[in-house]
């Protein structure tokens, strides 16, 4: 039996450490650890809640965004604000944005290169590369002497010393299975997709003045004008760079990202009976016309709301969210409470080691998350959840496209709750999303071509408008990571208490009260690990939630010292 720490886990975004048991090749228990805290929740307190957009959007760089959303939402909620439609509109292509772009970030720059090895690729024969992507889509940059400069490049790089982010990679592992065709057409992708990316963005700077982190929330609307004949506004010309834009985004999900998806997928079947997780899955519901009614998450949009448990679909129910901090370094007048977040507290309470240590204590306090329940149960957030929750409804966007998906890697709907599952819903729900902009930025221009340039609904701006005594509001999105709900109580003009509830938190929950395992922990369950200095395995299945603990600066240690530890006992 072996006790193996990964601290940090690298290619994400935070401070992530799991510690597993591994006995005879396979993870047999595992605990996931955020290490970091930065108190958004806390500083938010006391502030003029029509400010808390600002803080809270700083609690991420990489979703950036979601969390302005989440908030303008959640204070509209309780001061009865309701957004015009073409601030809905730009807010959702601000949003759908921001899922394209990390969605390609997470798949080529966070997680491609668990699967692909580029050192591999420098053995690839450039004309048969040329081949297989002319056979995989019709995506241009495709010749022979592109990838025969792509391997160059690559070659170059890699003897150079200075390799940068590929620096202690698993590289030569055993379970890297590509031909070196696919690795070396996957990495010429990788290229690509930072000037993809890069590109993208551009979107928020048209839309939102800069990213990360747009800059024209506002509660009750947007703070940008829309005109079309106006220098000093959202007009027709912005509204044609907005398409150009999008097109392509189109273009690149549909000719790069899902034929290396595809290709990958079909490498590593075994990975489809991998890293199964919790089994029950919660969405929330986002992207749609209507504005949410009170207290409730967007209805009969793009995602679907809805709860899986055990593969029975119920509707969701807000009132079943709770956090509990039995595992959590935070203090709870009760420690077995599980509190629904507008009763929720924030109280930092560090009971941990003192660095540096070995081992957390998992059986007292071991991570800075606390364990998100609904009806007490782990759920599992994020692309998988939106893909089963809209197949197992039959929406008519969602289940053909996993129809089709399933069927041409011939696999059965089961297999999608894996690690491979996970990573090939969150491929489909991009060009789900991305064919979805393409409707937005035509519904956008329709409506101010009708006459509408309304962007705000100004009558709840003065406090002197808002309820009296304790209002209560919350903001559900749907963020690339998954689920995400901001939940605020206002008295006397002011924030009483703000819970942000996260995505990351519920799938790289800690244990709770009851000792029932967060869905990262659950996953890594059964994973085989050949080698334990060299985990590869345990990164797959990590990586495959696309790990999110707030955005901090974070090196990885050239040296790789203390990246794995491994503890005999
Ligand atoms: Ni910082 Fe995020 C997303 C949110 S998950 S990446 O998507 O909310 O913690
Ligand atoms: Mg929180």
């Amino acid at each position: 039996m072996a006790r193996l720490v990964i601290d940090p886990v690298t290619r994400i975004e935070g401070h992530l450490r799991v510690e597993v048991t591994v006995d005879g090749g396979v993870v047999k228990d595992a605990y996931s650890s955020s290490t970091m805290w930065r108190g958004i929740e806390t500083i938010l307190a006391g502030r003029d809640p029509r400010d808390a957009w600002l803080f809270a959007q700083r609690i991420c760089g990489v979703c950036t965004t979601v969390h302005a959303l989440a908030s303008v939402r959640a204070v509209e909620d309780a001061v009865g604000a309701v957004p015009p439609p073409n601030a809905r509109l730009l807010r959702q292509l601000i949003a759908a944005a921001q899922f394209l772009h990390d969605h390609v970030v997470h798949f080529y720059h966070l997680h491609a290169l668990d699967w692909i090895d580029p050192t591999a690729a420098l053995r690839a024969d450039p004309a048969k590369t040329a081949s297989v992507a002319q056979s995989l889509s019709d995506y241009p940059r495709a010749t022979t002497a592109l990838f025969a400069s792509v391997r160059d490049r690559l070659k170059g790089f890699l003897a150079s010393g200075n390799i940068g982010p590929f620096t202690n990679g698993y590289w030569g592992h055993p379970a890297y299975r590509l031909p070196p065709e696919v690795d070396l057409l996957a990495f010429s992708h990788y290229l690509d997709a930072l000037e993809f990316q890069r590109d993208y963005v551009r979107i928020h700077a048209l839309l939102g003045g800069k990213n990360p982190h747009p800059q024209t929330y506002l509660v009750g609307g947007m703070a940008s004008p829309v005109d079309p004949a106006s220098q000093d506004a959202i007009n027709d010309n912005t509204l044609q760079q907005l398409a150009q834009l999008v097109q392509r985004g189109v273009d690149f999900i549909e000719q790069v990202y899902l034929p290396d998806l595809y290709a990958i997928a079909q490498a590593y079947p075994e990975w489809t009976t991998y890293g199964r997780g919790i089994g029950s899955y919660l969405v929330f519901g986002d992207y749609t016309p209507s504005a949410p009614a009170k207290g409730q998450p967007p209805q009969g949009g793009l995602f679907p709301g809805g709860v899986l448990v055990d593969g029975k679909p119920e509707p969701f129910v807000r009132d079943k969210v709770s956090e509990s901090a039995f595992h959590s370094w935070y203090r709870y007048d009760d420690a077995k409470a599980s509190l629904p977040p507008w009763q929720g507290s924030t109280t930092p309470d560090y009971t941990g080691p003192q660095p540096p240590f070995d081992q957390l204590d998992v059986a007292g306090k071991y991570s800075w998350l606390k364990a998100p329940r609904y009806d007490g149960r782990a759920m599992e957030v994020g692309p998988l959840a939106r893909m089963l929750v809209g197949y197992t409804a039959g929406d008519a966007r969602i289940k053909p496209l996993v129809q089709g998906a399933l069927d041409r890697l011939k696999l059965p709907a089961s297999a999608l709750m894996s690690t491979l599952g996970r990573v090939l819903a969150r491929g489909l729900e991009t060009q789900l999303m991305a064919r979805y902009s393409l409707e937005l930025v035509n519904r956008l221009r329709d409506n101010i071509a009708g006459g509408d340039l309304t962007i705000a609904d100004n009558t709840k701006w003065d406090p002197a408008s808002w309820p009296d005594g304790k209002s209560f509001g919350v903001g559900f999105h749907e963020a690339p990571r998954g689920s995400l709900s901001h939940w605020v109580v206002i008295e006397d003009g002011r924030i009483r208490n703000y819970q942000a509830v996260v995505p990351s938190t519920w799938n790289a929950s800690p244990r709770d009260d009851r000792g029932n395992p967060g869905p990262y922990e659950a996953s890594l369950v059964g994973t085989p690990v050949a080698d334990p200095a060299r985990p590869l395995e345990i990164l797959r299945t990590l990586h495959s939630f696309d790990p999110c603990m707030a955005c901090a600066a974070h090196v990885y240690d050239a040296d790789g010292e203390a990246v794995a530890k491994v503890l005999v006992q």
